[in-house]
């Protein structure tokens, strides 16, 4: 979706090698067969020292990703957090996108990934809108996919797993390629579930409701948090599934993500939304002001550089 922006160092297994070093073999077991997992992070420009938006919990979220597929990360959240913000000091950014990524390397070949190692990095550069220079503003069209979102028991979405977004690849290719921004998977029981790479909220008649984990989604941490900024506000949030229809006839409709972070929709499926709602617009600038630091209740979601 985006072309990288190359910085000086990559963390690789515990060591801060030049951006061109930091390479893997042609018959790295997860290139082959999917076995990685990784994170989306966000480091933002505040007034004073950089902060990044929950890392610890995206390190942890990654550990339990290696878990649940058997691939037990050498490193604790605690140590990956640490490298983390070490990587981007080398670097000496202000602003970026931070991605962890533990995979199956080099030494065995074979679907059963169990004797192949598993090496870490963590990469980080600047990284814009994810869906264009308008969408944060505007809004985006989406359309519902005719790819489904891979089922909960074949490569569950709660697993940030690379191979999960083959799914999520199909999906938004098709989308762009009949002129909207992003798609939206249903799950196999047909029900709403997510962005290719985002979660969904409506809004209607005041009360905010987005998908349980349990109909197959990523648990976002922009997802959490907007939950909880939103309950914080005085409004409703329900975790409840949610027919299609319901996006159609919804007041308000958004994303959110680490790399979309709250991105409004303004239409789904040619049915317009409109423009960008005051619940969605306040909960924005209010998500904006606390990954900014400029709300001391909520620093604790912060890691200073
Ligand atoms: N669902 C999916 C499928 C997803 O990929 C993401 C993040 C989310 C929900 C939101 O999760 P969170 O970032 O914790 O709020 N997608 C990451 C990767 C995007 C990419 O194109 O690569 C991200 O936003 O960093």
């Amino acid at each position: 979706m985006a072309a990288i922006t190359e910085v000086d160092y990559i963390w690789k297994n515990g060591k801060l090698l030049p951006w061109a070093e930091a390479t893997t073999h042609v018959l790295a077991h997860a290139l082959h067969y999917g076995t990685a997992v990784f994170e989306g992070i966000r480091c933002y420009k505040t007034d004073s020292s950089p902060a990044v938006f929950r890392l610890r919990e995206h390190m942890q979220r990654l550990v339990d990703s290696g878990r649940m597929i058997m691939m037990e990360v050498p490193y604790s959240a605690d140590e990956l957090t640490e490298a983390a913000l070490q990587t981007i000091r080398a670097n000496q950014l202000e602003e970026c996108y931070i991605r962890p990524l533990a995979y199956r390397g080099y030494g065995a070949i074979g679907v059963n990934p169990t004797a192949a190692p598993v090496d870490v990095i963590i990469a980080v550069w600047p990284w814009g809108d994810y869906l264009g220079d308008a969408a944060i503003k505007e809004g985006v069209s989406v359309a519902i996919s005719s790819w489904r979102q891979r089922s909960i028991n074949a490569l569950p979405g709660a697993v940030k797993s690379s191979a999960s977004y083959l799914n999520s690849g199909l999906a938004n290719i098709e989308a762009v390629g009949h002129g909207y921004a992003e798609a939206v998977l249903l799950n196999e029981n047909g029900m709403v579930a997510e962005g290719s790479g985002e979660n969904i909220f409506i809004v209607k008649r005041g009360v905010i409701s987005t998908p349980p984990l349990s109909d197959g989604i990523l648990e976002g941490l922009t997802r959490d948090s907007i939950i909880q900024i939103a309950r914080d506000l005085g409004y409703q949030v329900q975790e409840r599934s949610m027919a299609r229809t319901e996006l159609y006839s919804a007041d308000e409709v958004f994303f959110t993500g680490t790399a979309a972070e709250l991105t409004p929709i303004n239409s789904v499926d040619k049915r317009q939304i409109g423009p960008p709602g005051p619940i969605t617009l306040e909960l924005q600038a209010r998500f904006f002001d606390i990954a900014k630091g400029r709300v001391p209740e909520y620093e604790h979601w912060l890691d200073r550089v």
